[in-house]
């Protein structure tokens, strides 16, 4: 699973990717400082199962504080949008390549109004962000729209010569953009046009096509960032007036809890709704001032910086992920290393016990012949549905898992 962060230049999108993954990419207040993309490890932060089971855990692919799981995926911050990148404009194309194959997207918009359309510094307030929302949409939807053209007549082909559906020719041809099956039937199903007729269509009805695709298949989320700014506050309102899902974020409030977290000056777990100070001797009055500032600013308004809040939204809500912990011995909840409850995945909802097989290792699940199920004991098929936080034993004539 991948998720992007978009947007026009400047408005954040490194802070934000520096502040998730704690890289360290370069951050300025001038447009396409990214170039190229960044992609990393981000974390969606979960109540473990350890605590249910009483048990100390040995996490393996994610980390557990205090019964709280942190679990991994890929995130890519990019380079910025502007108007008319669909065709070539800015830093262009290559990068809405990248973007377009993302499972969601979260679009940071400044929406302390202090960047213009093309990310040039202007006075705080002057910039409407609710601008940047539609023109957003409308990039992504004009690059679809331009691959979707460009593989139309061969599309057509297929359905009109060799009888396929046309979500299924739409499947093959538009491979490269991994969209299911099901969401295009669904993108096909919801548009009033012949399905057995796309030799008719014209180029308006593409652009439909690729707007429905967009809404279908890439839930787009808005983060309203840069809140520690007095001006954001009335634009967080205005952009949640289109009914788009908005969460107020300040990335460099997330960045600044993160690092003196990891300098073990305060205690802050990504998410928390406010910090601790451990050692109040260790801090400059600088940092006292700064603190206070973030806390009244952001943390006690916003309940959060929004980052955590943002990024769980898109893979659990958004996204429809469950968590599910593999272990090699439902006794135990161990591996074969004796690692507790060692990894957590994410999996789509609707994932059988083979699909959870797959992902541990494609031998594994050629051979499975049944699972446990750790809370109820009992045997599981190959195709049985996967629940939120199951805990799995699976059992392959490939060898304990
Ligand atoms: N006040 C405030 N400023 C922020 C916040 N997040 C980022 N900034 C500032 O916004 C400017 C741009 O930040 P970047 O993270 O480089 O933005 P970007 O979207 O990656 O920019 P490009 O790579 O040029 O597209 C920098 O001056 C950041 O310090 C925030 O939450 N609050
Ligand atoms: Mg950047």
């Amino acid at each position: 699973m991948l998720i992007g962060l978009v947007g026009k230049p400047n408005t954040g999108k490194s802070t934000f990717y520096n502040a998730s993954t704690l890289a360290s990419v370069p951050v300025a207040s001038y447009p396409f400082t990214t170039i190229e993309p960044n992609i990393g490890v981000a974390h969606v932060r979960r109540k473990c199962v350890c605590e249910e089971f009483g048990v100390e855990d040995n996490p393996k692919n994610s980390y557990c504080v205090e019964g709280d799981r942190f679990i991994p995926f890929r995130l890519v911050d990019t380079a910025g949008l502007v108007p008319g990148a669909w065709e070539g404009r800015g830093l262009g194309n290559r990068f809405l390549d990248k973007i377009s194959r993302a499972d969601a997207l979260i679009h940071l918009v400044d929406a302390s109004g202090a960047t213009d359309l093309e990310g040039n510094l202007i006075p705080p307030g002057t910039h409407d962000p609710l601008e940047d929302v539609t023109f957003l949409e409308d990039e992504l939807a004009r690059w679809f729209e331009g691959i979707i053209s460009k593989y139309w007549t061969k599309t057509a082909k297929k359905v009109e010569m060799l009888k396929r559906p046309l979500a299924a020719s739409l499947h093959e041809t538009l491979s490269g953009l991994n969209f299911s099956l099901k969401q295009l039937r669904d993108t096909v199903e919801s548009i009033d046009k012949d399905p057995y007729k796309p030799g008719r269509w014209k180029k308006n009805d593409l652009l439909t096509l690729a707007r429905t695709l967009l809404r279908v298949a890439r839930p787009i989320i808005i983060g309203a960032n840069k809140v520690d700014m007095v001006q954001a506050e009335e634009n967080i309102e205005r952009i949640r007036e289109t009914g788009d899902v908005v969460f107020p974020v300040s990335a460099v409030s997330e960045l600044a809890l993160r690092k003196a977290a990891e300098r073990k000056l305060i205690h802050y777990l990504p998410g928390d709704s406010d910090f601790a100070v451990s050692a109040p001797g260790d801090l400059s009055e600088e940092q006292v001032r700064g603190l206070k500032r973030l806390r009244e600013r952001v943390l006690t308004r916003f309940g959060g910086t929004g980052v955590q809040q943002i990024l769980n939204h898109a893979v659990f809500k958004a996204l429809d992920y469950i968590v599910v912990y593999p272990v090699s011995d439902v006794d135990s909840l161990a591996d074969t290393q004796r690692n507790v409850l060692p990894d957590a995945y994410l999996l789509p909802e609707g994932s059988k016990v083979i699909d959870l097989a797959g992902e541990i290792h494609s031998e594994i699940a050629a051979k499975i012949i049944y699972a446990i199920d750790a809370r109820s004991r009992r045997r599981l098929s190959p195709s049985h549905k996967l629940k939120d936080n199951d805990i799995i034993q699976i059992v392959s004539a490939a060898g304990p898992v």
